[in-house]
């Protein structure tokens, strides 16, 4: 089977790193004396001595495994150190392994584009770097060669008997006569080696890597070697490397994808799709799928690495199941306040440090109700757009909470039924925001905006960002979500059992990162062409709204809009009519929205205009000096006069109508009546 290879255009050194047995890795930190000791991290439960969530490998030698319970663990490992999670709230907290995670991003960030993939992993696109080492000191001129570069795993490197490992790697890496795209993946290693070696010396962590031309291979090869150790896939041992790779060990074919290659084609490995032509993947799963499928059983995969280093979404969430399901909704708010107050000062902590906002809130819970007749029927998500403030966030959440059990439960779901009343459990819950966009750069007299206003996101006492409504603007055009099943082993209470979440954040992990499985370029793991989020909140716009949204840059606007800012500057809590499954309410759909969109309809500027007079905006808007926009992006400009001046169409560089003497937005938005 003739298979596509890569151009040399596509040569790229791309890094997968990922932390060992990281939360017991930060623990033996801050107790050295566990160092080297089969040592494993638990969730707090007084059940069977808790779940283990990570494990070290010398307790892994001992038989020791992530699924066990503690007392199980003592039961293979009788010497094993058992630490418990730090709990907050009645929940695991997080905070010391992810700003743990944060000191390595910091470190591997300086050497190339680096995206934050989870709260332990990374990727490095180092393409740029292995280029320069190229031109300027390529490794066969290198007079002596790092043990750790030594070490590496080659893939496919043949030995003869008798040679010497560490001979036959200086040997390939200095082979003049290579490929150009080996050349560059050997400076990659030289490279990723020297990385893990400061991550070691600055944080005393030790991590693995893979190294490759592409995201999916160099993730698969990251766990070949572990810990401390790195691999590298050359382009010759990419087709040995999948033919054998069993299909559901893929990224996305964990789930129902997976599961339908292997009963309906009866495909078992990644090479075993080669024996189908595209045309014949489309057939069976959609033009996306197809493809992506017919792609990845030749390793080609042109997901870029993006340059993140924060995460995508936060959340909170708990799990609560066996008898711990939660029955009544009391139980269920104090619950949400719990996670609300979690997710709120993450928030807080994101808008102080990042100067970022999010705008979509949504809920997440998994149920089941008695005598269920449809036991598949899952409870939906909800969202709503977010405001600022942990009392707002409590609200909102147990307004979707409620929202979504009305839904869950039916028509008939309050009343009895027959003699008995139908009742309904919840065994997990989570509350997320996402749609995180950074406040546009230069404007920091924004901010200072913000921090004037009595409204504004300012600490409260309890520590919390107060009352700035935010709603989500145009960032839809960055989301990469798609909604696909995340399995999330959620070994926090009671069973230690896998469960299965719709697009539910792994609370255990790495809630505060959408996980590596929702982030993708490729179709999801459903074995249907879904389309993605931002492909699906674009048709649901069309449909709501009726009109189709053609103008590229209403797509493709990354920033936030001011105009989305102030125009919620009075919004409420959503309503049941705002809340909707499974997407986030879009500008167009909101009701509010209407006269934001100022950019592409006269009738939305009529009502934009009277919206404008109606709004108690607490400034006088017509005042608004020009010299103070013309501070601000061109885009938000254009879309902030617009909606001052729906009638008019203003020179960007007219003159200031004030005294100009001063670029500060809260000096010309003095609050009125406050
Ligand atoms: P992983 O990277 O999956 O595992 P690990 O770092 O513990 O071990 P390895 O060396 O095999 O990569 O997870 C990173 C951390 O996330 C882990 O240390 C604990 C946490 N975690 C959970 O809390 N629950 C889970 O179900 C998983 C998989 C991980």
């Amino acid at each position: 089977m003739p298979v596509a290879r890569p151009e040399t255009s596509d040569a790229r050194v791309i890094a997968h790193v990922d932390m060992d047995c990281f939360y017991v890795q930060v623990e033996q930190r801050k107790q050295p004396e566990l160092r080297g000791l089969p040592t494993a991290v638990v969730q707090y439960n007084e059940w069977q001595g808790g779940g283990l969530i990570a494990v070290s490998y010398e307790a892994r030698k001992c038989g020791v495994k992530r699924s066990m319970r503690g007392d199980e663990a003592k039961a293979a490992c009788p010497e094993i150190q058992l630490v418990q999670v730090p709990v907050a709230r009645g929940k695991a907290d997080l905070n010391l392994y992810r700003s743990a995670g944060s000191e390595v991003v910091s470190i591997l960030a300086q050497s190339g584009k680096c995206e934050r993939a989870s709260i332990d992993e990374v990727y490095l696109d180092l393409t740029d770097a292995a280029e320069s080492m190229l031109a300027d000191a390529p490794p066969e001129s290198l007079e002596l060669m790092d043990e750790e570069v030594l070490k590496s795993h080659i893939l496919g490197l043949s030995r003869k008997d008798g040679d010497d490992f560490e001979e036959s790697v200086r040997d390939w890496i200095c082979r003049k006569d290579a490929d150009r795209r080996d050349k560059l993946l050997s400076c990659g290693i030289i490279l990723v080696a020297e990385l893990r070696k400061q991550v070691l010396k600055e944080t005393e962590f030790t991590c693995s890597a893979g190294i490759a031309h592409n995201k999916m291979l160099a993730k698969l090869a990251s766990g070949m070697n572990k810990p401390a150790q790195q691999t590298v896939v050359p382009y010759a041992a990419v087709q040995e490397l999948l033919s054998s790779l069993p299909i559901k060990k893929m990224k996305q074919l964990g789930g129902k994808l997976g599961t339908s290659l292997q009963t309906d084609l009866g495909v078992d490995t990644v090479g075993d799709l080669l024996q189908f032509s595209e045309t014949k993947l489309q057939e069976h799963y959609g033009i996306n799928t197809g493809t992506w499928l017919w792609n990845i059983a030749r390793g080609i995969s042109g997901e870029e690495v993006q340059g993140r280093l924060l995460p995508k979404s936060h959340g909170s969430g708990k799990t609560f199941p066996g008898p711990r399901a939660l029955k009544s909704l009391s139980n269920v708010q104090h619950w949400l306040n719990q996670l609300s107050e979690e997710l709120s000062e993450r928030l807080s902590s994101d808008l102080e440090q990042n100067k970022r906002i999010a705008s979509t809130l949504t809920l997440h819970a998994s149920a089941f109700r008695s005598r269920d007749s449809d036991s598949h029927k899952k409870f939906p998500s909800k969202s709503c757009p977010l405001r600022y403030g942990v009392t707002k966030i409590q609200e909102d959440a147990f307004n979707l909470f409620q929202a979504a059990l009305r839904e869950y439960m039916g028509p008939f779901g309050s009343k009895p039924q027959g003699n008995k009343q139908e009742t309904w459990r919840i065994t997990g819950l989570s509350v997320s925001a996402s749609k995180i966009v950074d406040i546009p750069s230069g404007t920091s007299s924004i901010m200072r905006y913000f921090q004037s206003q009595s409204t504004v996101p300012s600490r409260s006492a309890d520590g919390c960002v107060q009352d700035h409504v935010v709603t989500p603007s145009a960032s839809e055009g960055c989301s990469e979500q798609i909604s696909t099943e995340t399995q999330a082993v959620i070994p926090e209470e009671d069973t230690g059992v896998t469960y299965t979440f719709p697009n539910f954040e792994t609370p255990d992990k790495d809630v505060d990162l959408v996980s590596e499985k929702d982030v993708v370029s490729c179709p999801s793991s459903e074995a249907t062409d879904v389309p993605t989020q931002l492909e699906s909140n674009r048709t649901s716009q069309t449909k709501r709204t009726g009109r189709k949204i053609n103008n590229p840059k209403e797509k493709n606007r990354g920033m936030p809009s001011i105009v989305d800012i102030f125009k919620n500057y009075n919004a409420s809590p959503p309503t049941k009519q705002e809340t909707q499954e499974d997407s986030t309410v879009s500008p167009s759909t909101s009701k509010r929205a209407n006269f934001s969109n100022s950019s592409h309809s006269s009738e939305v500027t009529q009502e934009s205009e009277e919206r404008r007079q109606q709004i108690d905006w607490g400034y006088k808007i017509d005042e608004i000096d020009q010299s103070v926009l013309n501070e601000l992006p061109v885009e938000i400009q254009r879309e902030l006069r617009r909606f001052l001046h729906p009638n008019k169409r203003l020179n960007t560089n007219s003159k200031s109508k004030g005294d100009g003497s001063t670029s500060s937005i809260a000096h010309y938005f003095p609050p009125l009546n406050r």
